[in-house]
């Protein structure tokens, strides 16, 4: 089984999409871990885009990621970064496909409402730099033999 970070950014939180996202990723069979409202501060942020620094859009994802509440998640299922990729869809929402997260609810790719890790790699230290390991709950679904086989 494997564990991914998402983070329902700023944008989803004042537009009332917190349920709406977390009822799709549940529907979907994913399990949630962890969750946490948090307001990020620059550190955390510049930690967690360190891959985008030097980039033209960069201090404005900053700006944007710590103006207001986010909620911060860790899922788990099979293969569950690359299906919540797929969920997400493209990371502009205008070649986003209608029926992904971002493809339904994002307009321009500054404001596209979810994050999601991009590899397993990047899921551990994403859900490490949000999450102690006691905040991750293992747990059984009796659901689950149905869903992850
Ligand atoms: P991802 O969120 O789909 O993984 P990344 O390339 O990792 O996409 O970029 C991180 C975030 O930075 C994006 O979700 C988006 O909010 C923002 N971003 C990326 N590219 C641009 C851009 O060209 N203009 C404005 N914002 C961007
Ligand atoms: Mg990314």
């Amino acid at each position: 089984m494997e564990r991914t970070f998402v983070m329902l950014k700023p944008d989803a939180v004042q537009r009332n999409l917190i349920g709406e996202i977390i009822s799709r990723l549940e529907r979907k069979g994913l399990k949630l871990v962890a969750a946490k409202m948090m307001i990020i501060n620059k550190e955390v942020a510049e930690k967690h885009y360190g891959e985008h620094i030097g980039k033209p859009f960069y201090d404005d994802l900053v700006a944007f990621i710590t103006s207001g509440p986010v909620m911060a998640m860790v899922w788990e299922g099979i293969d569950a970064v690359k299906v919540i990729r797929k969920m997400m869809g493209n990371t502009d929402p205008l070649e986003a496909a209608p029926g992904t997260i971002r493809g339904d609810y994002a307009l321009f790719t500054g404001n596209n409402v979810v994050h999601g890790s991009d590899s397993p790699e990047s899921a551990r230290r994403e859900i490490s730099l949000f999450f102690s390991e006691k905040e991750l709950i293992t747990y059984r679904k009796d659901l689950d033999t149905w869903v992850n086989g």
